[in-house]
């Protein structure tokens, strides 16, 4: 089993004393950077980092990864001592593996020298962006699609100071490009939106034209650009304390940068890469015309179950996804909500069963080795209802169906923008919103009809014919009455 004497820092040097079935299959250095990649998070270095090193381990190509972080130094400044290695431990219930990779090619801060950033992406070395910055961190407006540049962006597109921000960080380089003819290159939103790849285009396109772009510009760049939509899943919780002594368990080695993850991971992607690409297809990647059926397949079925998992956890007082799983009755909601209204709601991909793909999620997230925190999916609630629960219910209204539970998953959520658990315990908001939704509430919070008005009047967030739909309204006011008077538990025991 795992060395437990710990040998020093993970890193080139302390490669050869891993264990060998721990080794990477790249060695960071031997492979030329092709691809940067914005958001260094746990999900980046578990999902794309791990398909990437495998497509060129299988195939080759000059596809190192240079990972940048927009803000957060102590991932860099881990990656940087380790010599950009890393590891991901694999959580299975049966038992746990650790592997190092070496997809990364190098690590930047964006936040100490945006004008590196701005340099790489006008390399013509580099072919592919990658994006995981998550859904706020676009700008967009979730229900219209609009920019809504905060001040900062703006100051980014109509100033000559350095970008601070994602988007502003992007169009520079892209504009940098465009000055220097450095060739094709594909965008690639990693995020959970819907039609990531059309949004990231048309968030490029925005940006470009706040900043006063001229005509001629947008061409060049229009012709550089490809924006290939995604599908992402793997499930990865934020690193602990005790992620590290895990992987420190394994390696016999301290890695400050190790995620972990579940075994499942997934990732299909539309084929559009001007300036060429990894051969993902070698890494388990699915490479198709259209990644919409996939994207709705996951955001509603998957992500979505997991918001109504983590709202009606959180009120009941459960710390992980797994403790709320064992809520009585929440598995019978949660496939009724699957079975009743997401899989009428739209087209899956052919030969996808969305029962059983429900079915294998509520699997996954009883994994008992994944402590994922209901508070970390809870957060940014505005940003994710629209595409994980609101479309479904959108498409079921069109076709005049019901959409109960779904309606039981927003009264959950505006239950939880109250700010308690059912006993009595403060509930954080975290959530870009957070001060809009606030104000709503003050407005709203004497009786549950008057939350629903409240909060359906935030156009950000429920469009306007949705806020209208009386019959909706009048589901998620019932729910949100039962769920106030009687806390969690007994409204699930009681839902049919
Ligand atoms: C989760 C996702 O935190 C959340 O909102 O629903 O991060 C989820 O774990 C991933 O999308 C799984 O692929």
């Amino acid at each position: 089993m795992a060395l437990t004497v710990d040998t020093g820092r993970l890193g080139l040097a302390t490669l050869r004393r891993l264990p060998e079935d721990c080794r990477p299959l790249l060695r960071p250095g031997t492979v030329p950077a092709g691809i940067v990649h914005l958001g260094l998070g746990a999900f980046h270095r578990a999902h794309q980092a791990v398909h990437t090193e495998a497509a060129v381990g299988a195939a080759g190509g000059d596809w190192g990864i240079v990972g940048v972080a927009p803000r957060s130094t102590d991932v860099v400044r881990a990656l940087a001592a380790q010599d950009a290695l890393f590891s991901v431990t694999t959580l299975a219930a049966g038992g746990a593996s650790t592997r190092v990779v070496g997809a990364l090619a190098g690590v930047r801060h964006a936040a100490s020298d945006p004008d590196a950033v701005v340099r790489l992406l006008a390399d013509p070395a580099i072919r592919v962006v990658t994006l995981t910055v998550t859904e706020k961190a676009y700008q967009l407006d979730p229900v219209t699609g609009a920019l809504a540049a905060d001040a900062e962006l703006t100051a980014d597109l109509t100033t000559d100071r350095p970008p601070r921000t994602v988007p502003g960080l992007l169009v520079r380089g892209l504009l940098a490009r465009a000055a220097a003819d450095a060739g094709p290159l594909a965008l690639v939103s990693c995020d959970n939106l819907p039609a990531n790849g059309r949004r990231l285009r048309s968030l490029v396109d925005q940006c470009l034209a706040l900043a006063r772009t001229p005509d001629a510009t947008l061409d060049r760049v229009a012709a550089l650009v490809s924006c290939p939509g995604t599908m992402v899943d793997r499930i990865v919780p934020a690193s602990t304390d005790e992620t590290r002594e895990s992987a420190r368990r394994a390696l016999g080695v301290t890695d400050l940068a190790a995620v972990a993850a579940e075994p499942w991971s997934q990732w299909v992607i539309e084929d559009d890469f001007p300036g060429g690409r990894p051969a993902w297809e070698r890494a388990g990647a699915v490479l198709t015309d259209d990644a919409g059926p996939w994207e709705r397949l996951k955001l509603r079925a998957l992500n979505g179950v997991h918001s109504a998992t983590a709202y009606l956890g959180a009120l009941a007082g459960a710390e992980t996804v797994v403790d709320a799983l064992a809520l009585p009755r929440l598995d019978v909601v949660l496939r009724r909500l699957v079975g009743e209204e997401i899989a009428p709601s739209f087209t899956p991909p052919p030969g996808v069963s969305v029962p059983d793909y429900g079915e294998q999620v509520l699997a996954r997230f009883a994994n008992p080795a994944i402590r994922y925190r209901t508070a970390q999916v809870a957060s940014d609630g505005s940003q994710k209802l629209p595409q994980r629960v609101l479309h479904t219910v959108t498409d079921l209204r069109a076709a005049g169906r019901s959409a109960r539970w779904s309606a039981l998953v927003v009264a959950a959520w505006l239950r939880f923008l109250l700010g308690y658990a059912d006993d009595g315990r403060p509930l954080p908001l975290d959530d870009p919103l957070a001060d809009r939704l606030r104000a709503a509430l003050a407005d709203g919070r004497h009786t549950p009809a008057g939350v629903v008005d409240a909060v359906f009047a935030v156009r950000e967030v429920f469009p306007a014919d949705l806020a209208a739909d009386q019959e909706f309204r009048a589901d998620v006011t019932g729910w949100l009455t039962a769920l106030e008077r009687h806390g969690v538990r007994a409204t699930l025991a009681a839902a049919r």
